[in-house]
């Protein structure tokens, strides 16, 4: 474990750690990074602001404090998903209204649909209703084939 932290991909003798890092190697191998620098950086535009999201969610995760729980998701509900979702909703229209980044699904698209289901998963499917337009998007990504066969039968782990 070169960090000793998860997550760690091997890739024959080496070991990649740090999930932005993996995630970047892996789009790249299989065409998931967008086909110019310009899309590149629109998809880490994307992570990146996902990024922020999902840390706050982390810290409601972790918090054991009923009343600090509170505090934590109402400023997602006020701040932080309001802004997010303006956010992807005008990145997806300005691009047409099909994928976030260019003209065929990248790691931006998979990401957030992986990040706001898994929240609306653990917290309350109420973000997902927040947007119909997010939640369209979601349901379009986890529809691809080759997305909806993995979702189906990979390893079954504890959330
Ligand atoms: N920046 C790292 C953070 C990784 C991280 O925080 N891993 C946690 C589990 S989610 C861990 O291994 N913690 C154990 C430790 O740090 O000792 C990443 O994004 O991969």
């Amino acid at each position: 474990m070169p960090l000793g932290q998860v997550p760690v991909l091997t890739v024959g003798e080496t070991r990649i750690p740090q999930s932005g890092a993996i995630i970047r190697y892996l789009a790249r191998e299989f065409g998931l990074y967008g086909n110019n620098n310009m899309e590149n950086t629109m998809v880490d535009v994307i992570i990146e602001t996902l990024d922020e999201v999902r840390s706050e969610f982390i810290k409601w995760v972790k918090e054991e404090d009923d009343a600090k729980k509170a505090e934590i998701i109402n400023k997602m509900k006020e701040v932080i998903f309001p802004r997010f979702i303006t956010f992807v909703e005008k990145i997806l229209s300005d691009n047409g209204g099909q994928f976030l980044v260019g003209s065929e699904v990248t790691l931006a698209d998979v990401a957030v649909f992986d990040v706001i289901s898994r929240i609306s998963d653990m917290w309350s499917q109420e973000l997902m209703n927040m947007s119909t337009v997010l939640k369209a998007h979601c349901e379009k990504i986890e529809s691809i084939p080759s997305i909806k066969a993995w979702l189906e039968n990979r390893p079954k782990t504890a959330r």
